[in-house]
């Protein structure tokens, strides 16, 4: 078993972030920093597969590395899993169906109906063998739910076998209430409450995304083993900010 692996099974959060940008050297430095995963963007960024294939490249081989897909998808879940990267994060997954449909896509036959072929997730065919024989078992596949649909149904959904694990969106949770933006009102604090209450009760590890550590830091202590805080740009644009105000003042 890797220790990549490892790592995901094992009950320790995991402290990770969300890379949008096309530079591959962010994503070796950031990888290099103490993130223990990165969540690279499809759905929400400019990146191409190409793209996310050299930032694979140029990541540290400890950090696990999952890409988020643009859609529930099966061309797309192919395709990014042929770039080698450690698993997926499928977003908007709203019903039992459409969480099988994720699964099967991501699993090589028997478990689904990912079709077989060679790429850089195989080695470029030196690896095929091994690749083929681990896939099912090492690549991780995360389910979000984000939308009060999903929560409804989390129960069915968290039935699917192969779910490596649920990653809560509170953002579109909250648009999806009504509520857009405003994470902290009552009602998204309440569907992600029952997302955690089930979670827990079929003992599926869970996810959650802050904007800062401030907004995560309950989230560790409560249990939650995925953690992804900020976003690349962001975190530049607010250094950038910082420094020109701690200097402004004195032009
Ligand atoms: C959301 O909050 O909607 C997310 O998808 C976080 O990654
Ligand atoms: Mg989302």
């Amino acid at each position: 078993m890797n220790s990549k692996i490892e790592k995901i099974q094992s009950d320790t959060p995991l402290i990770g972030t969300i890379i949008t940008l096309s530079n591959p050297q962010i994503t070796e430095m950031l990888s290099s920093a103490g993130f223990d995963w990165l969540m690279i963007d499809m759905e929400h960024s400019t990146l191409t597969i190409g793209e996310v294939q050299s930032l694979l490249q140029a990541m540290h081989p400890d950090c696990i590395s999952i890409v988020r897909i643009p859609g529930n998808d099966p061309v797309w879940i192919k395709r990014v899993l042929e770039t080698g990267c450690d698993g997926i994060m499928v977003p908007l997954v709203n019903s039992e169906e459409e969480a099988n449909a994720a699964v099967n896509a991501a699993k090589y036959p028997p478990d689904g109906n990912r079709s077989i072929g060679v790429s850089r997730a195989h080695g470029y065919g030196a690896g095929f063998d091994s690749y083929i024989k681990n896939a099912n078992r090492e690549t991780v596949v995360l389910i979000q739910i984000e939308h009060i649909n999903s929560v409804n149904n989390i129960e069915q959904i968290l039935s699917v076998k192969g779910i490596g694990g649920i990653f809560i969106g509170p953002y579109d949770l909250s648009g999806s209430l009504n509520r857009i933006g405003d994470i902290s009102n009552e009602k998204v604090k309440e569907a992600i409450a029952r997302v955690k209450e089930s979670c827990n009760r079929h003992a599926v590890s869970y996810g959650y995304f802050g904007m800062k550590p401030e907004a995560v830091q309950a989230e560790i202590k409560d249990g939650c083993k995925f953690i992804l805080v900020g976003i690349d740009f962001v975190m530049l644009a607010a250094t950038a900010h910082r420094y020109i105000e701690s200097l402004k003042g004195l032009c």
